[in-house]
């Protein structure tokens, strides 16, 4: 027989260490952002509770019942002075569900709270829920929206890969209780990645999107959508606009999709994005940013050249190599501003940066001109400016 109190304690030792680990800055950084060197998630935060049964009548080996895979993709919201992730949890069984981590300083500690979420099925149950952006809207409501997944009817018996992605939408007051409303119909087969503006528009609920015509593929669609709905319990688009397509020889050539939804600022609306390319060695994710006019929601008025962040080390590694993925930001009163981010579906992390920061990072970073010879150029524009500096 094992010892299964000594187990039990060394399980809840470890546990402790995970969470009471600290972050520091990472390293000096470009100045825009700055890592931290943990992440912030893994699977190993995951409540012992969720995955042991304690009773040694019925676990006499003190085995993991429920294993846990991995923690990424989470949705964001100061709540109650806490800094709150809504976090993808993926089981070892590969179905997605939502955790609620909280932290007091938004950078290490986050502890999930002791149950996932419940959230409520439509009458099409899904098989999978993932990659929720939590927002509070100025109808006083928190609207999360998520991935909702569920096999292509259309199927055939030997493709059992084959899924329809929707935007499902729940709302709560309170983070505890979640009411389901309609998924969202839009003119797109597929949808991920949709973000709800959080002020009315023409006094309708606006949403971001990102059209696509595959699970996976892009196909024609593939940019970051715009669409305004009257409703939000029976969110309906008609028209889909796209406000950022993806492009040809840039890092959202494949696909890109909105993050988390945009922050208001005296210059525009800050956006922060994913872009998707094709390699040799598959899909590499990267995060970067844009901002909108403060009338025209669809204007893309700024947008600096390439990518904001980047998978680096350990970032590349996991369940889907080369991939950062960021659903999730606060701006605090003072200015700060958390970037949550994932690194390739496996964990998270945070960056921290600062609104001005940001803001002078999205308008004064030179475009991209989509040239080789331009890129030159503007290299021997800055070596020209800095000898005038230093003459
Ligand atoms: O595996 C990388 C990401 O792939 C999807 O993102 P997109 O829809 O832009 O391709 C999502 O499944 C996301 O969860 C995942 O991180």
């Amino acid at each position: 027989m094992i010892d299964f109190e000594k187990r039990k304690q060394q399980l809840e030792e470890n546990f402790k260490h995970v969470i009471a680990l600290k972050n520091n800055k990472a390293d000096i950084g470009n100045g825009i952002f700055d890592r931290y060197e943990n992440p912030i998630l893994t699977a190993a935060h995951a409540p012992l509770n969720w995955k042991y049964d304690f009773n040694p009548e019925t676990n006499p080996y003190l085995l993991e019942r429920i294993g846990i895979n991995a923690t990424f993709n989470a949705g964001a919201i100061k709540f109650n002075n806490k800094y709150i992730l809504l976090v993808r949890v993926e089981g070892a069984d590969r179905k997605s569900f939502f955790g609620v981590a909280e932290s007091d300083n938004g950078i290490d500690n986050f502890t999930f709270w002791d149950e996932p979420v419940t959230l409520p099925e439509t009458n099409e149950p899904d098989t999978n829920v993932y990659d929720m952006r939590i927002m509070l809207h100025e109808d006083g409501w928190m609207y999360g929206l998520f991935c909702t997944e569920r096999k292509d009817p259309s199927a055939p018996a030997h493709d059992q890969s084959m899924a329809v992605a929707q935007c499902g939408i729940v709302r709560t007051k309170d983070l505890k209780t979640w009411e389901r409303l309609a998924d969202l119909k839009t003119p797109s087969p597929q949808q991920r990645n949709v973000v709800l503006h959080p002020e009315f528009v023409d006094g309708k609920y606006a949403f971001y999107t990102r059209p696509q015509d595959g699970f996976i593929e892009s196909g024609t669609g593939g940019g970051i959508g715009f669409g305004l709905s009257d409703s939000i319990e029976n969110a309906v688009i008609d028209k889909e606009l796209i406000v950022d397509n993806k492009n040809y020889h840039t890092v959202y050539e494949a696909k890109n999709g909105m993050g988390p939804e945009p922050i208001k600022t005296e210059h525009g609306w800050l956006f922060l994005a994913h872009g998707v390319r094709n390699t040799a060695a598959g899909l590499r994710y990267v995060l970067y940013m844009f901002m909108t006019d403060l009338n025209d929601l669809t204007k893309v008025i700024y947008k600096p050249a390439g990518y904001f962040l980047a998978p680096e080390g350990e970032e590349r590694i996991g369940d889907v190599s080369n991939v950062v993925f960021s659903n999730g930001w606060i701006l605090d009163d003072d200015g700060k501003v958390f970037i949550y981010y994932a690194s390739s579906d496996t964990r998270m992390h945070v960056a921290t940066s600062t609104l001005p920061i940001l803001l002078d990072y999205v308008m004064n970073t030179p475009a991209d001109e989509l040239r080789s010879a331009a890129t030159v150029n503007r290299i021997l524009d800055n070596i020209e400016k800095n000898r005038v500096v230093s003459n």
